[in-house]
């Protein structure tokens, strides 16, 4: 393992997200990077407006804590779509739960017999 999660990247070029689907662990940081001519920018659905505009060479670092997915497009240019997908957290190796065996249940008594049922 790392020391922490990895930092993916998402390049906007040639007016594009690239890519444009992304997976990433919860707790995982996403930059993006203006990496086109034009100035462009992030809106994300759901939530606050992100940075706009990124003007060429401008990036962007967002940690998504949370799973879930986000869909999000260019402020400037709305036809620019793309999704992030958010994984929960991975799983800490699960501990074989040692179980202690359940005390002895107490043997009940047998329901007493009937005494002979007699009459007066
Ligand atoms: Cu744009």
């Amino acid at each position: 393992m790392a020391d922490g999660p990895s930092n993916a990247h998402v390049s906007i070029a040639n007016f594009a997200f690239a890519p444009t689907e992304l997976v990433m662990d919860a707790g995982q940081s996403v930059t993006w990077s203006s990496d086109d001519g034009a100035p462009h920018g992030l809106a994300f659905r759901n939530e606050a407006q992100g940075p706009e505009p990124m003007l060429p060479g401008a990036d962007f670092t967002r940690v998504f804590d949370g799973p879930g997915s986000f869909d999000y497009v260019c402020a400037a240019h709305a036809y620019l779509t793309a999704r992030g997908t958010v994984r929960s957290s991975p799983p800490r190796e699960s501990r074989l739960a040692v179980s202690s065996p359940a005390p002895p249940v107490a043997a009940g008594r047998e329901h007493p017999q009937m005494a002979d049922h007699w009459q007066p």
